[in-house]
This record gives structure tokens, sequence and C-alpha cells, in this order.
């Protein structure tokens, strides 16, 4: 497979204007009828000749202007449709002939649950017929959908409708018509026997859009967090970015195999049913959340992404970073906002760094790919938002705002570039931003070492930071980045944030650094006493920060800092330093001993009284496995393990008393709801039985068997089932999840949960169950969200297992990467991840791993599969 390159981009030669499309829409052989309306591209020379897109048509008929083509006067190969001449407009007729029920790789057109549905985002549209499929060529569309009346009851496109009736044998249609240009990214259709809810929403003009969700008949009841998310979405959107959504009706289908979380195609989301069904008895607070971001991510599209698009596809954090970010600060508004940033940071510490660490790891702005598909990265979607995060602190919210709403007015309805947006936050700001632009086009973690000294004489503060970025593959020397630094300076004996003087300006209470060169001193005036220095509040800017913090004064951070989010770190902080004797003792042999600065830290967020339990059910949580390791010059997963388990136990013996109380205190029998109090009372709850059931203390095991037996809400289920399936009581644990899965066995959502916790126990004989759950009837490698539940879950979230000595876990891994590549190359690219990072691993895991990618690679691979391994090896 050959890489496409940023520095190669062009115009296309030939754009379409209109489109208009008919399907005749049958399982295995759907006829797509395409007229479209084409003209040469103004900045193209004349006389190009003509190269569209496609990819598994059959094609039936051509013309040009209503005249047929001969054969040799185009040619179709693997990729598309070439015509060597063509006039400078004209209409291109063609039908091909598709097979959706063959399409297991859930690209384009194809058939799930029975239902006809399409996925177009990155190049799914070139397997429903030949197309400029680009995101530069914006056209209007007409879709006329055909179906069968009984099978296919509902017909959806983009836009409106504008007529529809019956055809004989038993057939109708539907004709949709889309005002709006768009890519053919965005194009999308539904067909089968679905139903809605609707409701109504009356935008700041005053226009009266149709809300409506369509979902199989079953999962009607599973729909109002959906609706209630997107209402509030779209308030959000006009109140905090003045947008106000543009067509008539807003509609989003749950579609049960779904690649993605789910796709922005205009006026007509699809959803995995993963992303919009919830129930409180099906669904847990955090897939509440989840529904509640997602549907707001998915809905702010609708300006960043649809009526303002990427040129190219190197562009795709123009809209996904930025849409990121976004739906994290509508999230944040309408929850505790620390905590969401807490969440988002924990998350983007421990998996973004990972791959902007690892042989995958590539800038926001990519300068080249194999396969577009592999780059819907946490690099382009995560980063990207703390780099928009990073515009909006550097500009403040009003002047970014004025950016947003240049950005907008100025580029409607065009496909633009990373620049153009960065351009609008400088013309409105007068702020040079142009080092700035490397977080775009450099790979890797900034690493910022952080040295304070104060001079008890002078009364000053020194403060010298300075930044390094490794290399990464294909870079190896970086350039300095402007990285703004958030800071305070928290007096020692006051616990109170000192006033801040820097170069004779007084900055008040907390200040914004702009560290631009490899090495800056900042020397703080006016400091009568010795402060402890509170830096990158709420992680101001992506990058690892190292600062030789005391025990003590992480301790005394934890409880003084003002800024929550680093409040929340002093304590990962202070664990990590505890964890990293633990697991260095693990490894010598040497008997571990529990670091007591921690327990009494603990003992305190247990014993004192605080409004925000939300924060606190962050405080109380120990840094995942995952996180410990990013940590890790080396990683020993066992020596991780051990340590972290360690740690789990020695609070829970130490503390028994205060986490029974916490737990006590937090328990209520008031009807579910998804609000933030109730989710933080329930978080704080089963944090504290978590510690509880670490050391299986036998009240503890009661709690957590009435908890699963009340079966109040899934939240509290889930939490308390899956702390005695990982627990060594399998004579409570394995009647209660076969009652469990016996009860759920027809809700699909619920058994991916059913099989993750089952795969994610840590005891050694869970390969064995893992292998079980494949060959069970409700497993299937065709769904992705079952291979994410089981497979997925078991290699990221069990690692003591997946890595696995004898390397059964990589050999289990490569099997199923094997089969779905030629299933789903997409999902195949996705879950081999795990085994791309060997080189952080002892020796022998290394060669174990290596070892399973050159067995992948030796077989005939999809691009995607390709491009994965040969990044993972070079
Ligand atoms: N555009 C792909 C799905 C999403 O990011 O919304
Ligand atoms: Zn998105």
């Amino acid at each position: 497979p050959q890489a496409t390159h940023l520095k190669d981009y062009l115009p296309p030669a030939y754009r379409v204007t209109h489109t208009e499309l008919k399907f005749d829409l049958a399982p295995s052989a759907t006829t797509v009828t395409a007229r479209l309306h084409v003209e040469r591209h103004p900045e193209r020379e004349a006389g190009l000749p003509l190269r569209f897109a496609g990819d598994k048509l059959s094609l039936v008929r051509i013309a040009v202007d209503g005249q047929e083509l001969e054969a040799g006067e185009y040619e179709v190969d693997d990729e598309g449709l070439t015509i060597a001449s063509v006039p400078e407009r004209f209409l291109l007729d063609t039908e091909v002939s598709i097979d959706p029920a063959a399409n297991t790789a859930l690209e384009g057109l194809y058939v799930s649950s029975g239902m006809f549905c399409t996925q177009c985002e990155p190049q799914g549209f070139r397997r429903i017929t030949f197309y400029p499929d680009r995101p530069d060529v914006m056209a209007t569309f007409s879709t006329t959908l055909v179906g069968d009346k009984t099978d296919a009851p509902v017909l959806l496109s983009n836009g409106n409708p504008v007529e529809s009736g019956e055809l004989p044998e038993g057939r109708h249609f539907v004709t949709w018509e889309d005002p709006h240009p768009k890519p053919s990214y965005l194009f999308a259709l539904v067909a089968g026997k679905l139903e809605n809810v609707e409701d109504r929403f009356t935008t700041m003009s005053g226009r009266d859009v149709t809300l409506q969700i369509w979902v199989e008949p079953e999962n009607l009841d599973k729909t109002a967090h959906a609706m209630a998310s997107l209402k509030s979405a779209m308030r959000w959107d006009e109140e905090t970015y003045g947008r106000e959504y543009d067509l008539d009706r807003f509609m989003i289908v749950a579609v049960n195999d779904f690649n993605m979380g789910a796709m922005e195609n205009k006026g007509l989301n699809i959803f995995n049913s993963a992303a919009v069904l919830t129930h409180p008895q099906t669904a847990t607070d955090a897939a509440f959340q989840r529904v509640e971001g997602i549907v707001a991510h998915e809905y702010f599209h609708n300006w960043s992404g649809n009526r303002v698009t990427c040129r190219d596809w190197f562009q795709l954090s123009l809209k996904e970073g930025f849409t990121v970010f976004r739906d994290q600060s509508f999230s944040a508004d309408v929850n505790s906002a620390p905590v969401k940033r807490i969440e988002d940071v924990s998350f983007f510490r421990t998996a973004q760094f990972a791959e902007d660490a690892g042989p995958t790891a590539h800038p926001v702005r990519p300068d080249h790919y194999i396969e577009i598909s592999n780059f819907y990265t946490l690099t382009i979607y995560e980063k990207g938002a703390e780099i928009v995060r990073m515009l909006r602190h550097l500009l403040g919210w009003e002047m970014f705002r004025q950016g947003s709403d240049l950005y907008f007015a100025r580029f409607d309805g065009q496909a633009v570039t990373i620049e153009d947006f960065v351009d609008c936050m400088a013309e409105v700001s007068g702020l040079d931003l142009s080092q700035f632009m490397r977080w775009y086009s450099q790979a890797g973690t900034p690493e910022i070492d952080a040295h304070g000294e104060y001079d008890y004489a002078k009364c000053e503060y020194h403060l010298r930071l300075s930044q390094r970025t490794p290399p990464t593959p294909g870079q190896a020397e970086k350039q300095p980045l402007h990285i703004p630094v958030r800071m305070g300076l928290v007096g020692t004996k006051s616990g109170n944030d000192m006033a801040l003087t820097l170069d004779g300006e007084s900055l008040g209470k907390e200040t914004v650094l702009h560290l631009r060169d490899t090495e800056q001193t900042y020397v703080f005036t006016g400091i009568d006493e010795a402060p402890t220095p509170s830096l990158l509040r709420g992680f101001s800017a992506p990058v690892y920060l190292r600062y030789p913090y005391s025990r003590e004064e992480l301790s005394f951070l934890l409880t003084h800092d003002a800024d929550d989010f680093n409040r929340w770190d002093a304590g990962q902080r202070l664990t990590m330093l505890a964890l990293d004797d633990l697991i260095a003792a693990h490894r010598n042999g040497v008997e571990k001993v529990m670091d007591t600065r921690v327990i009494d830290a603990y003992r305190r967020l247990l014993t004192t009284e605080t409004d925000d339990k939300a924060v606190l059910a962050e405080m109380l949580t120990l840094p995942s496995e995952a996180y410990i390791a990013e940590q890790q010059p080396m990683v020993d997963v066992d020596a991780i393990h051990a340590a972290r388990v360690f740690v789990k136990q020695s609070l829970a013996r130490a503390l028994r008393d205060e986490f029974l109380a916490i737990h006590e205190a937090h328990r209520s029998d008031e009807p579910y709801a998804p609000e933030p109090d109730q989710i933080a009372r329930r978080r704080v709850k089963n944090v504290a039985l978590e510690y509880l059931m670490s050391i299986e203390d036998d009240e503890g095991v009661a709690l957590a068997e009435a908890q699963v037996d009340a079966e109040h809400n899934m939240t509290d289920v889930r939490a308390a089932l899956t702390m005695l399936v990982h627990s060594s009581r399998s004579d409570i644990a394995e009647p209660a999840l076969k009652a469990f899965g016996e009860k759920w066995a027809h809700d699909p959502l619920v058994m991916n949960q059913w099989f993750t916790i089952q795969v994610t126990r840590p005891q050694e004989d869970v390969l064995e169950r893992v292998k079980y759950l494949m060959a069970h009837p409700l497993f299937s490698l065709k769904n992705p969200n079952k291979v994410r539940a089981l497979i997925g879950a078991f290699a990221a979230l069990n690692r003591v297992n997946f890595h696995r000595l004898d390397g059964e876990g990589y050999r289990l891994l490569a099997d199923v990467v094997i089969e779905l590549n030629s299933l789903n190359p997409e999902i195949a690219a996705r879950i081999i991840t795990p085994l791309t990072r060997w080189q952080r691993f002892d020796e022998q895991r290394q060669a174990l791993m290596k070892a399973e990618l050159e067995r992948i690679r030796a077989e005939e691979l999809s691009p995607n599969v390709f491009e994965m391994v040969e990044r993972a090896l070079a």
C-alpha cells in the first residue's frame, strides 16, 4: 500500500456540485443509481482525466451527458474509475450494484440486525458509488430510497423528506433533500423496522425543530436520557457558542454493529447503540455520562465539522480536536467541572501519553498516512482538544469566542485547514501563534522539569522551567513549544495562594506563564514565606511535569491547593511515590511496607466533611495499573499489580471502619436518576466497598452480595458483581454471574458488560474463561462492541494475564487480529494496539510480542493492519 502525503495536496481536478442518488435496497444486491453534476475545479487545468474513487462496486451502466460510454472510453480498477476525456461541465450517470449483506467491514452501506445503514467517514462512500470521495468536494444531495414495505418501513436520509409513495411489488420510496452542501463522508441512509420517540426544540431565533430518536421497538424505553442530553446540548451550543441548528429535523438512529461510537452525518446522526441507549437497570452511571457526552459531541459537529469541514484528512483534528474540547466543556458545565477534568486528564495521561511514547506516535496533524482510518486516535482527538484548550487559556474566553465566531462566519460552507482556525484566533487576539503551531506538527509528550528555590534574604522565589520533547518515529529533533503553565504559590504557613509579582507586575494569586524557550527562570518578588509551588493547574498543557516534591509537600498540597485538579494530582503523586517504593520492593524480593503518610492522607479524606463528593470519589481512587505503568521506565506488570493490591489492602486494613462508615453514609434507596449528586454518592460508596472487598472483609462481602441482590440500578449491581467475581468468593460470585447472564441474555449491551466483568478477573484461570466466552453463542467477532467488551477489555484491563510469560495472552490477541483482518480491518487495526507497545516490557515479553507481530505480518494484510504492524516493527 502507498502512503498519502500532506505536501502533495492538490484540489480535485473535478468537483461535484449536486448529487442525485437512488437506492434500490436489497440485502445482497442493492442498486445505486447516481447522477452527479460535475464541473472542472477552477484551480485545476483543463483537459485532465477524471478520476473518481470506487471500491467493491460492480458497474452496470455509465453515461456522460446522457451518452453511454463505450468500453475503452473509461476504465475501472480496484480503487476507482477513470475517464480519459470529459467536458468542462457535465452530468455523470452511473449505476452500480453492491452487496450490503456481505459487508462485514461496516464501511459504506451494510446490514446490521436486519436494517440497512451506512458509515461513510472517512472513505466509506466510495463503497456506495463512484465519487470524488474527499472532504473538499461539497455538494447538495437529493436521495431517493426504495425499499420493501415490510422489511424497511422506515427510510431515512439526510435533510428533509420531500416526497414519498407506494410502488409495485410491496415496495415504497421516500425522497430526501439536503440543502446544505456536504462532503460525501457526511452522507447517511438508514432503512429498516424502526420506531421513534419524538420531541421538539425551539431554537434561539424561534424556529421549531423536530427531534427523533429511531431504535428497534424493544429499545424505545431506553431513549429518554439521549433525548434530554440532545436538548441540553442544543441549548448549550446556542448560549455558549451562538450556534443554532439549521434543519427542520434532527434524527439519531441506534445501530448494533458500528465501528465507532457515533457519526455526525448531516441531520441524521448514526449511533452505536452503546452510545445512545440507557436505562437505570441496564446502563451504569458512566454509560449515562458517556451517552450525554457523545450525543453532544455529534450534535456540536453540525457546526464544527459539517458547516465548516476539513480540506483533507490531515486536518482531521480541526473538527475532532475542537469538537472534543466543546463536548468536554459541555459535560463540565452540566456535571462536576473538576471531576470532568480529572477524568479526562487521567485517561489522557494514561492512554494518549502511551500513544505518544510508542511506535505509532504521530503529530496532531500527521504529514502522511497509509490508511486514514488508523488516525482516529487519541492524539488527533484528545491531544487536539488539549491544544484548543490551551488556545482558550492563552486568549481568555471572550477572545476565544470571538475567534470561534470569526472562524464560523468566514468559513461557513467551506473545507478548510488548521491554519485557518488558528489564524482566526491570532487575528482577534493579536497574539503571535506561530510558535504555538508546532503543537500540531511535533509528536511526543513534552517534558517540563521544574525547580524552585526560595531566597529568604531577598523574599524571592525563583522558578526554573525547562522543556524537552523526546524523539518520536521520524522526528529526531524537536523545537521548543509555546507552553501555558498555569500556576500559583501556596504559602507554607497560611496554606493560601500568595500574591504574585513578576518583573514588577502584580499578577494576582494565579497566573499563566508562557514557557517558550528551552529554559526560563521566573523570579517572583515580595514572597515573604517559603512557598510550595502548584504548577500546571488544571493540566494547563498536555505535558509531563517533573518537580521534586517531598511527600510532606504533596500531603500539604492535597489539603491546601486552591485548584481542585492539583489537589487531586498531589494525592496521585503521593500515592505514586509509595507505589514506586513497593514496585521496587516487589522486584527485589524485599518485604513491602506501607507508607503511613498515605494512610494518614486517606484518613483525612475519609473523615473530613466535604460537599464535593464527586471530587472525594476521585481522590479515593488509586491510579490504575495502566497509569502506573506509564510512569515507569520499564513496565513490570506483576510488580505493578502486586504493589497496587498491597496499597489497596493496606488502606483497607488500616481504615476499615472509615470505609464502612463512608459506605453507610452514601447509601440511598431513592429512585435512580443520572444526576451529578447521585452519581457522586454512588461512586464514593462503591469505591469504599472496593477497598473492603480487597481484603474480603466479611461485612464487605455481605454488602456486595446484598447490593447485587437488591437490583436497584446497574451502577451498583455491576460494581458489586465485579468485586465478587474478581474476589476468591466463587461460591457467591458464580451463582450471581449465572443469574445475571440468564436475566439479561436478551440484552446485548448488558451481556457485553457480563463479558467484561469475567475477562477482567485478575486470577490465573481467566484465559480459559476468555476462550470459553469467545465460543459463547452470544459472542461474535462480527460485532465490534463484543470484540471490545471481551478481547479489548482483556488485553487492556487484565494486564497480568494478557502479559502472561507463556505468551498465551499475546497469541490469543494475534489470532483475533488475523481473523478480524479480513472481516473488519478497521477494528483489527485498533485491537492490535497493546501488541505494538512491546518496547516498554522486559526482553522476554518483548520477544514474545514481536513474534506475534511477525506472525501477523506474514499474513496477507489489509492496509489498516499492515500499517500498524509496519510501524510497530520499524
Ligand atoms: N467523526 C467520527 C465520529 C466522531 O468523532 O464524532
Ligand atoms: Zn467527532
